[in-house]
């Protein structure tokens, strides 16, 4: 099962890279992959999408869950 998030205001490496971060530590042993064009954030290998969603809005981000 994989969870998904457009990630609009994710416009960089810079920004990969903090949300990647604040993922790995909201859900230690997931995976994440990020498309950077289409804004795109997929995570694998957890259940905690609130969680996840929450990190990556502490993080600064506007996430939507799709
Ligand atoms: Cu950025």
């Amino acid at each position: 099962m994989s969870i998904e998030f457009q990630v609009p205001d994710m416009t960089c490496g810079h920004c990969v890279k903090t949300i990647t971060g604040a993922v790995n530590q909201a859900a230690p042993g997931a995976s994440v992959a990020v498309d950077l064009p289409t804004h795109r954030v997929t995570v694998t290998g957890t259940d905690q999408a609130d969680k996840i969603e929450a990190a990556i809005r502490e993080a600064g981000y506007e996430p939507s869950r799709v």
